[in-house]
């Protein structure tokens, strides 16, 4: 399947703006979300990973208790691609 292509700052900014709770760092998506305690962090992860997988798309992420840190991007191409927009939303939705 063809990769997609690193998007233009216009187009990141634009997708920006419809997805909550995420903000740019150093070029990468990024963002914290913060659970009552490290079972329900890992929870969180586990399912995030088997969405990561399907998608063979995987984030950059580090937990601390109930903390999960997360930066996305492409690593393919360099940038940020609409997988990431995709995951991060898909993050969004195994948080709710
Ligand atoms: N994840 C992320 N975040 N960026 C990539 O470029 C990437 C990936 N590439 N997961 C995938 C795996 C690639 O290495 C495999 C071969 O499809």
């Amino acid at each position: 399947m063809a990769r997609p292509k690193a998007l233009e700052t216009a187009e990141i900014e634009a997708k920006l703006a419809d997805l909550k709770g995420w903000a740019l760092e150093g070029g990468k998506l990024h963002r914290e979300f913060q659970f009552a305690n490290f079972v329900e962090a890992f929870g969180f992860m586990a399912s995030v990973a088997l969405v990561a997988e399907k998608m063979d798309h995987h984030p950059e992420w580090s937990n601390v208790y109930g903390r999960v840190s997360i930066d996305l991007t492409t690593h393919d191409a360099g940038g940020l691609t609409t997988l990431d927009f995709a995951l991060a939303a898909a993050m969004n939705e195994a948080a709710r």
